[in-house]
Parts: C-alpha cells; sequence; structure tokens
C-alpha cells in the first residue's frame, strides 16, 4: 500500500514537473497547491474504499502466499470496490450503510450487481482483518467461553467450521455468525453472498469470522488442495479480531 501510494505521488509530483513548462511564464508558485479548496463531496452518495491490509503482502507466508494476496487485495478486492460503488451510483442506497445495504438486497436481477460487490466488499474487507501473521491458536475471554456454549468444544467448531469450508461446492465462503438469538453458528454461502444478506440466504446472522474458499484464494499455492488451505487458515486467525467484532454487535 504504502509502496502503491508512492508511486501515485511520485507520478503526480514527475507530471508536475513535466507540467511546469506549460504554464511557466505566470505567476504559479509552489504554495498555489495548498490553497485550492477541497472538492465537496454531493450530499447523500456514499463511496465505500479499499481498505489496506494492515500487513505486507507476504506476511501470510508460507500459508498464504505472496502473490496470491496481492492479486487478491488489488485486483479482486479492489474490482468488487470499483463496482460495487457503480452499482450504488443513483440507486436508494446511496448514502445508506453497508449493513443496511446488505440486508436489503433483494433475490433478484435488478439487485445482482449490488449483491455480488457489495458482498465482495464487505466479504473480503472482513477477511483480511480475522487473519494476520503470528496468529492462530484458540480463542479466550467471552468469545472461547460463546464457542463453547454454542458447539460444545473448540475442537467441535473447528471440525464444523472445516467441513463447511471444504464442502461448499464451487465458490463460496465459510462463516462463523451470531445469530438473531445470540447462539453463534456455522455456515456457508455461495459466491459473494454472505449472512447479512437476510432476502438471500436461508441462515441469517452477523458473521464475525469468513473464509474464503473461492479458488482465487488458494490455487496458485495449494491447485485443488483446498482442505490444506483450510488448514493453514486456522494458523493465520486473529481471535482478538473474531472478539471484537462479537463484541461490537
Ligand atoms: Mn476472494
Amino acid at each position: 500500500m504504502k509502496k502503491r501510494e508512492f508511486l501515485r505521488t511520485s507520478a503526480m509530483l514527475t507530471m508536475g514537473a513535466f507540467m511546469a513548462p506549460l504554464v511557466g511564464c505566470d505567476n504559479n508558485t509552489p504554495d498555489q497547491e495548498q490553497e485550492t479548496p477541497k472538492e465537496k463531496e454531493p450530499e447523500k452518495t456514499t463511496v465505500f474504499e479499499l481498505p489496506e491490509l494492515g500487513y505486507a503482502f507476504d506476511a501470510l507466508e508460507p500459508h498464504i502466499d505472496a502473490r496470491t494476496m496481492e492479486i487478491h487485495h488489488d485486483k479482486h478486492h479492489a474490482g468488487y470496490t470499483k463496482k460495487f460503488n457503480k452499482a450504488l451510483e443513483g440507486s436508494q442506497w446511496a448514502g445508506k450503510s453497508l449493513k443496511e445495504i446488505l440486508a436489503g438486497i433483494q433475490d433478484n436481477e435488478t439487485d445482482l450487481g449490488l449483491r455480488n460487490n457489495g458482498g465482495g466488499y464487505y466479504n473480503h474487507s472482513l477477511f483480511w482483518k480475522v487473519i494476520g501473521p503470528n496468529k492462530g491458536g484458540e480463542p479466550t475471554g467471552d468469545l472461547a467461553d460463546a464457542i463453547t456454549q454454542s458447539f460444545g468444544t473448540f475442537e467441535n467448531f473447528s471440525n464444523e467450521f472445516k467441513d463447511a469450508a471444504k464442502t461448499r461446492f464451487g465458490s463460496g465462503w465459510a462463516w462463523l455468525i451470531q445469530e438473531p438469538s445470540g447462539k453463534l453458528a456455522v455456515t456457508d454461502t455461495a459466491n459473494q453472498d454472505n449472512p447479512l444478506m437476510s432476502n438471500i440466504v436461508g441462515q441469517v446472522g452477523t458473521p464475525i469470522l469468513g473464509l474464503d474458499v473461492w479458488e482465487h484464494a488458494y490455487y496458485l499455492n495449494y491447485q485443488n488442495r483446498r482442505g490444506d488451505y483450510i488448514n493453514a487458515f486456522f494458523n493465520l486467525i486473529n481471535w482478538e479480531e473474531v472478539a471484537k467484532n462479537l463484541a461490537a454487535i
């Protein structure tokens, strides 16, 4: 991210230097840029931004390789972000929160762009945060208690989650959610659907942990061995972040 920002800044500076001779005869000063008023955003427009990873592309190796992380974040997630914002333009959803939008999406042709790209935007934004370097292990505190209450043991939970991730046919996600009753549950969804899409999914809830099982998430390193990727994911889970997600509901 830093590198990209640097490159963008460099490009602008280069362009500035290149442009200078074209305006060289008037009274432009180096301070001119600071005087330019900031662009005002039009009212009732929601623009979702691609979040930063928060760690280097290679920080998750050997569990997830750097090239996969780079393509996944900079191409796939960036693509969902761009198309989601495009789909929101001029729609009834402008100005609404992400959760409101996802909860309101209908299972029809009109909402398909919002469903795929809004889901893709949300799902990956959650995913980058619930994994990290030097993580894994088991949760503690309230989250550990909630998992024990809902699944009996942590092992029961992890087996159920791994099964959901393995058996999700084709592309999709496995989730740990809090159901409206307060109970934790494991579920999985197709494509970029997620459990907040109450008009679409069978099992509704608020995701606190998600695993992307699209082939683009693992194929470079694991090819068809989805099970190995799922096991590797358990070495990356940031349980502190999952606990925060639960506490924030
Ligand atoms: Mn993905």
